[in-house]
């Protein structure tokens, strides 16, 4: 039997301030489940984060759809949201349905019914600088007659802690100027996330469409079941998923994953430029890694300062 550990890792900078908090927690004995809400949550309360929860950019009828999920990776349970409208917290929805034994995975008007009646807050999540974001995004592609389905960054966080317990959660306005209705891979089991408290979890980020081909989440934690380390299960199922989509349906999209194992350890792997995820475990102080992609290996390395400003001006810069 492993001495128990903690561990939390999410995608991107954005989840940093909640992996930090959530380290000081874990250490703590607070469960795997409280500190991946909690870390979710703050991102999803923060307006500047333009692609998850508050401020997150409108679908092409200007109306912000979110879509959420959470599972436990020790009784398994599973809850998910998409399509909801005007719910401060996905995530806290998610993880309520998760309680319920049928129903548990619900969309569109019937779950804002359900989080209305059940007392979950209600506020309108379309600021204006999303409205701003929107209207730019407009003038440079829509109306120039390019996609506009680019650059979209989900949070999914998942943690291990000092119980045995695994949790993971994810929360998105998903690809920005999607179709009303549309849903990618973030609440989708096995797709976006998937935890199994006996091995580890994973959580994904990039183009759903694609994610959802190939389980992405799912396999990461299957091939570490089978011994794999979390980066060499992360990195060859990003690789494998990538051929297979290049191979049989002709091109892939963003494919970006991070996962962490029962002991602690982690891993994360892309095929794009930048992308960023933050971690800390016992053996781990808080940290923002960028990696780098280069022919089917990724690497990554501490942010620098120079890094962390020019994110910080880009996501708060006005909108011209
Ligand atoms: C989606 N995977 O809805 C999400 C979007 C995303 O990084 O992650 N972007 O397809």
């Amino acid at each position: 039997m492993n001495k128990p550990t903690w561990g939390i890792i999410a995608t991107w900078r954005m989840a940093f301030d909640g992996i930090a908090a959530a380290s000081q927690q874990l250490q703590c004995e607070v469960n795997a489940e409280a500190a991946v809400v909690q870390a979710i949550k703050m991102v999803e309360d923060y307006p500047f984060y333009k692609s998850v929860g508050f401020g997150g950019l409108p679908n092409e009828k200007g109306i912000v759809e979110l879509d959420a999920a959470f599972m436990h990776g020790t009784t398994m349970a599973i809850g998910a949201v998409a399509s909801v409208r005007d719910i401060a917290n996905p995530i806290l929805l998610a993880q309520r349905l998760s309680q319920e034994r049928f129903n548990s995975f619900m969309v569109g008007e019937g779950a804002i019914e359900w989080a209305i009646a059940n007392g979950f807050e209600q506020k309108n999540m379309l600021t204006e600088r999303a409205k701003q974001h929107y209207a730019k995004k407009y003038r440079e592609t829509i109306s120039q007659g390019l996609s506009p389905y680019s650059g979209h960054d989900t949070v999914g966080i998942a943690a291990v802690d000092l119980q045995g317990d695994i949790c993971v959660g994810t929360s998105t306005s998903g690809l920005f100027m999607k179709r009303p209705g549309r849903v990618g891979d973030s609440p989708v089991s096995g797709s976006g996330y998937y935890a199994d408290s006996d091995i580890g979890a994973a959580t994904a980020t990039g183009l759903g469409e694609d994610l959802m081909k190939g389980c992405i989440s799912y396999e990461i934690v299957r091939r570490m079941g089978e011994g794999m380390s979390p980066q060499q299960a992360a990195q060859s199922t990003v690789n494998d998923l990538e051929a297979r989509l290049l191979k049989r349906y002709g091109r892939a999209g963003d494919l970006s994953v991070v996962c962490i194992s029962k002991d602690g350890e982690f891993g994360a792997a892309t095929n794009i430029e930048n992308f960023s995820f933050s971690v800390a475990t016992a053996a781990h102080e808080p940290a923002i890694y960028v990696c780098t992609c280069d022919n089917g290996e990724t690497t990554y390395e501490r942010a620098s300062q120079e890094w962390l400003d020019a994110y910080q001006a880009r996501i708060t810069a006005p909108i011209v």
